[in-house]
């Protein structure tokens, strides 16, 4: 479409690598990516990411420290002799950073201004680097609406807490609003690998809501402050589900409106850590938790691996 063919001027090179909406970055004599602790100016970022095609982010650093394992065995990727994976972004003490070959695996903390920031620094990374038409995942935990513990759920838009599909920002004293879109065509192939047989757990597809916060935010009733009770919780649990609301977690609307106002392919997946139709704690052994958080880098892993043309 007319929209598509704009936007994809407004983002991108004649070459397809990632172009920046804003002047102001073109005119800076270095860039700082702060809480990377990378710059243009210090580090040839070109030669160090220009090959990055995929960059996935969760929450915790360990976790994307075992993705970025896991996917290097999965795409059959070799580090030289006696050495091991490094986090490129230690020194920033903020969030961690692994390559993997075309991989970019880093962890973007709890909620949306976490993400947000590095959201920004990320794709001003990809426009440094000349990345080519990458693709963002989120693989993440959430809370599941009416699915079972160890569901994996393939986002197809993010909600606010009042169910609007935007991300909205004050920005110079005004609220702004961006479309929360996700990629349809990457949700739909995510889908497709998913192998109900094969895995033992079900991958279902559905909006998900984004909450700004863990407790009161996502209708729980064990914070430490509650002024509603359990009946309107479930009232509004049962109001999102009628929406098409399948899990709540705390990124979404973000994630999906600077990566669709960047131009750049984005999906998330997460596992479902209970179903809240059921209860609020969050006290699943620790085991089968991380037995379950595996499950979305492993659908991941697969597109990735198609793409590669590795399977
Ligand atoms: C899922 O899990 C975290 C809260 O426990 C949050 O980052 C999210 O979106
Ligand atoms: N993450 C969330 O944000 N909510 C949950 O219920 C579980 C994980």
């Amino acid at each position: 479409s007319i929209e598509q063919l704009k936007l994809r001027s407004l983002t991108r090179y004649n070459d397809g690598s990632v172009k920046l909406r804003n002047p102001y970055i073109e005119q800076l004599e270095s860039d700082y990516l702060y809480h990377l602790s990378l710059g243009s100016a210090s580090h040839d970022l070109h030669e160090m990411f220009g090959d990055v095609k995929f960059v996935c982010m969760g929450g915790t650093s360990s976790r994307m420290k075992d993705f970025a394992y896991y996917v290097m065995k999965e795409i059959g990727h070799k580090l030289p002799a006696g050495t091991q994976l490094q986090d490129i972004s230690e020194l920033s003490g903020r969030y961690s950073m692994y390559k993997v070959g075309p991989v970019l695996s880093v962890s973007h903390g709890m909620g949306t201004p976490s993400i947000g920031i590095l959201l920004h620094e990320i794709i001003k990374l990809m426009y440094h680097a000349k990345c080519k038409d990458p693709t963002f995942f989120r693989i993440g935990t959430c809370g599941g609406i009416g699915i079972d513990g160890g569901t994996v759920v393939v986002s197809n838009e993010g909600v606010d807490g009042c169910l609007r599909n935007t991300y909205e920002v004050a920005v110079l004293g005004k609220n702004i609003s961006r479309p929360a879109k996700l990629d349809q065509k990457l949700a739909r192939e995510l889908m497709s690998l998913a192998d109900l047989e094969r895995d033992g757990y079900e991958t279902v597809c559905g909006k998900t809501m984004c909450a700004n916060d863990f407790y009161e935010g996502q209708g729980r009733l064990d914070g430490a402050f509650c002024d509603f009770t359990e009946k309107d919780k479930m009232n509004f649990l049962h109001k999102c589900k009628d929406f098409g609301v399948v899990n709540i977690e705390m990124e979404a609307t973000i994630f999906g409106a600077l990566t669709y106002h960047a131009g750049i392919k984005a999906a998330i997946v997460c596992v479902a850590l209970l179903n809240r139709l059921k209860g609020d704690q969050v006290s699943t052994p620790k085991d089968i938790m991380l037995e379950w958080q595996k499950r979305p880098q492993v659908l991941v892993s697969r597109y990735i691996k198609k793409k590669l043309r590795l399977s």
